[in-house]
């Protein structure tokens, strides 16, 4: 296939998709060799955006369409992006931002085309893409089951479909940790890391062992209602976290709210810890099956008070 030649404001929702859909192996290793030299170069201003470590710092203002789960799922990430109308809007104003929370492969039909998507979208509009690393994107010594991305990588690219997965594997390390709105939200894939005390504790969490950092339960954990404190988790990896962990984790960070993934919702999100958590599952279909997905649209220069509140920014689908 060849190249789109178009300049980036010119691409729309349907030729991205069709792309991802009609890479060769030849161009797909290109896209994920010129993602991890973009994203591994990512440090201090970014535009607006701020890098520290692997730590995004945003200010309160634009606006930020933010997605949750995608596993797998082309149909409705392809839904959010002609609804959000993100590609002309982000061509004509640098004010608009696009936040996946990460789980982009397993579990669904279309895992390759999904990474293909948001990587692309990453190197288009670089200022305006945040991508946040997964459990699904995890360090090789927490791997995730079921782990289908490198058999669909085989299955699509044959013989170069090994090959392929190597190099995403080395992508994956640099893939942000969490995002933090200046006195609005942070985000995070899984859950609060029980024992940080600092933004700082968010910026470096990638260097250690995910053992013996903060980077587990930020990738893996899960609110509770009904406990203080942390308590294992079923998954065998990350933390349950009560309400407490959560409070103390906002004021430290001198946040109103925390918005996540991780956990399937029904009607595509759920609000829990009093407001505290908004998740957010943006994939429908099996093996959740849950009746909806959603998104949000995040008015950065809003200041709720609570998740409690983004009820008119919430679309469902
Ligand atoms: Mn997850």
């Amino acid at each position: 296939m060849s190249r789109c030649t178009c300049k980036s404001n010119k691409m729309n929702t349907a030729e991205l998709i069709s792309q991802a859909l009609n890479a060769d192996s030849n161009e797909y290793k290109r896209l994920v060799e010129e993602s991890t030299r973009l994203l591994s170069s990512e440090k201090g201003r970014i535009g607006s955006l701020t890098v520290e470590g692997r730590l995004v710092k945003m200010e309160p203002s634009g606006e930020a369409v933010v997605v949750g789960d995608l596993h797998g799922d082309l149909q409705s990430l392809t839904h959010i992006l002609k609804r959000s109308n993100f590609l002309e809007k982000a061509s004509t104003n640098a004010g608009v931002f696009l936040i996946f929370l990460g789980d982009y492969v397993d579990r669904g039909p279309n895992s390759p085309e999904v990474l293909y998507v948001v990587l692309k979208l990453k190197q288009l509009f670089p200022t305006n893409i945040v991508l946040l690393r997964g459990n699904h994107e995890g360090p090789d010594d927490l791997m995730p089951y079921p782990h289908d991305l490198p058999q669909e990588l085989n299955s699509r690219f044959a013989g170069e479909g090994a090959s392929i997965y190597r190099d995403v594997r080395k992508l994956f390390p640099y893939l942000h940790n969490a995002v933090i709105v200046r006195g609005l939200c942070v985000m995070v894939h899984g859950g609060v890391p029980s024992h940080a005390t600092s933004i700082e504790d968010l910026k470096f969490a990638h260097l250690k062992h995910p053992k013996e950092s903060h980077l587990e339960e930020m990738l893996w954990s899960d609110p509770i209602d009904s406990e203080k404190g942390t308590t294992a988790s079923p998954r065998g990896a990350g933390r349950l976290f009560g309400e407490d962990i959560t409070k103390q984790f906002l004021e430290a960070l001198n946040v109103r709210f925390l918005i996540r993934g991780h956990e399937p919702a029904q009607n595509g999100y759920s609000i829990s810890h009093g407001g505290k958590i908004l998740t957010l599952f943006s994939r429908k279909g099996s093996p959740y099956f849950n009746s909806s997905a959603a998104y949000l649209l995040l008015n950065l220069s809003s200041t709720p008070k609570s998740a409690n509140e983004l009820g008119p920014s919430l679309h469902k689908f």
